[in-house]
């Protein structure tokens, strides 16, 4: 049987990094695509990466951008991928407030690129394109849960990206017979999320605090709740999705909401302290217009995929603060 061949766009990012090793693990050969920076910022994929001078490797780096169409066209020719998963996106909402024509310009404008480029180089009858829609696009959500069929109500320049790539990949289905998903994923974290983001913040301040690094933990709006999943189970839906006969919408979620505070509450539980000793607001991380409350509805992707979340919100928190406890050198603190 010929190898399959997949093609990841944010391969550096947490989704990324679990999505290579899960499709590497199935056999694929596996094309990431990678920024140049001056610094490495593959350490999230250091684990996975092998010699490229051995005939057998199976994962292979490519520089490129996705504000950069021909280079995105010609990685497409080279590779011919039968699955692209473009997970490439400036993701954090707070910063999306700063720097929203860029963001908006790699999001968005970055999809587009990637569409174009799939026609371009003809791959309509060969390959099948996973994009990442977000729970972001629900906003102040307008019914509650979450699913499918809920209508978009974006709050951040973020946000509106995401709902331009939603539509765009709709349009390019029903226009080309393109078989592209979008996998409407709601938050999900992992030892490996990117340390400014609510969840990961919380857990490496604690380690910080531990350590003896800092004496506070400085955040912004404690009442927001979200439906938090593992990123490690998250991918395995990505890759379902593409095994379909038919290309779809899915929502991907726990179908619990906790807020941050709850979050904060079973972090700091876990290390015998209470969290209101040490966490202060600092409304620097309150944004212009905020998400308040999101909870999805999975059962779409339950009866069609086969796909359920395996790990709980508890057990999401300590895996993540037991990585941070270990890589600050303070991992006895744990008490449960
Ligand atoms: P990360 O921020 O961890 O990773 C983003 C990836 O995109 C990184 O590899 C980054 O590269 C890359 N990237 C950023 N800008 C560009 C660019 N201009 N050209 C090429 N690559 C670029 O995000 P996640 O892994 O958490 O999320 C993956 C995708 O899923 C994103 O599109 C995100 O918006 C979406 N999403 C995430 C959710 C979540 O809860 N995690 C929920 C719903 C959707 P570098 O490492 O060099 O910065
Ligand atoms: P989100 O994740 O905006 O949901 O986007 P984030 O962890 O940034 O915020 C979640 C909630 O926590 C509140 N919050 C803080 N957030 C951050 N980052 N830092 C703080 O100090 C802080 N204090 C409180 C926020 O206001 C918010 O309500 C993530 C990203 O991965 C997106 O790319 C993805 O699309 C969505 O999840 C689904």
């Amino acid at each position: 049987m010929a190898i399959k061949i997949a093609l990841i766009t944010g391969i550096t990012g947490q989704d990324g990094s679990y999505l290579a090793e899960f499709l590497l693990a199935k056999g694929y050969e596996v094309h990431g695509v990678i920024r140049r920076s001056s610094s490495f910022n593959t350490v999230r994929i250091q684990h996975i990466i092998e010699d490229i001078h051995k005939p057998d490797a199976k994962l292979h780096l490519h520089y490129g951008d996705m504000t950069d169409e021909l280079g995105l066209e010609r990685l497409l020719d080279r590779t011919r991928p039968d699955e692209i998963y473009n997970l490439a996106a400036q993701s954090h909402v707070r910063v999306s407030f700063d720097q929203p024509i860029y963001t908006v310009e790699v999001v968005a404008m970055g999809v587009l690129r990637l569409l174009e480029a799939f026609r371009n180089v003809e791959l309509e009858n060969t390959a099948r394109l996973y994009q990442a829609s977000s729970s972001e696009m629900f906003g102040n959500v307008l019914a509650t849960p979450q699913s499918e069929t809920t209508p978009f109500n974006p709050m951040s320049p973020y946000a509106c990206g995401k709902v331009f790539c939603h539509h765009i990949i709709n349009n390019y289905r029903k226009a080309y017979g393109i078989h592209a998903s979008n996998g409407i994923l709601f938050n999900h974290e992992s030892p490996r999320r990117g340390e400014t983001f609510v969840t990961r913040k919380i857990t490496r301040g604690l380690a910080r605090i531990l350590a003896g690094l800092d004496d506070k933990l400085y955040l912004g709006n404690l009442d927001a709740s979200r439906d938090w999943g593992f990123a490690g189970d998250y991918v395995e839906a990505m890759w379902l999705m593409l095994q379909q006969d038919e290309p779809d919408d899915y929502v991907i979620a726990t179908g619990e909401s906790y807020s941050v505070k709850d979050f904060l509450a079973e972090t700091f539980l876990a290390v015998g302290l209470d969290w209101q000793d040490y966490v202060e607001i600092d409304p620097r991380y309150f944004r212009p217009s905020e998400v308040n409350a999101l909870i999805g509805d999975a059962s779409k992707a339950r009866e069609k995929l086969g796909w359920t979340p395996k790990t709980g919100f508890k057990d999401l928190v300590h895996m993540m603060l037991k990585s941070d406890l270990e890589a600050y050198g303070v991992a006895e603190k744990f008490a449960t």
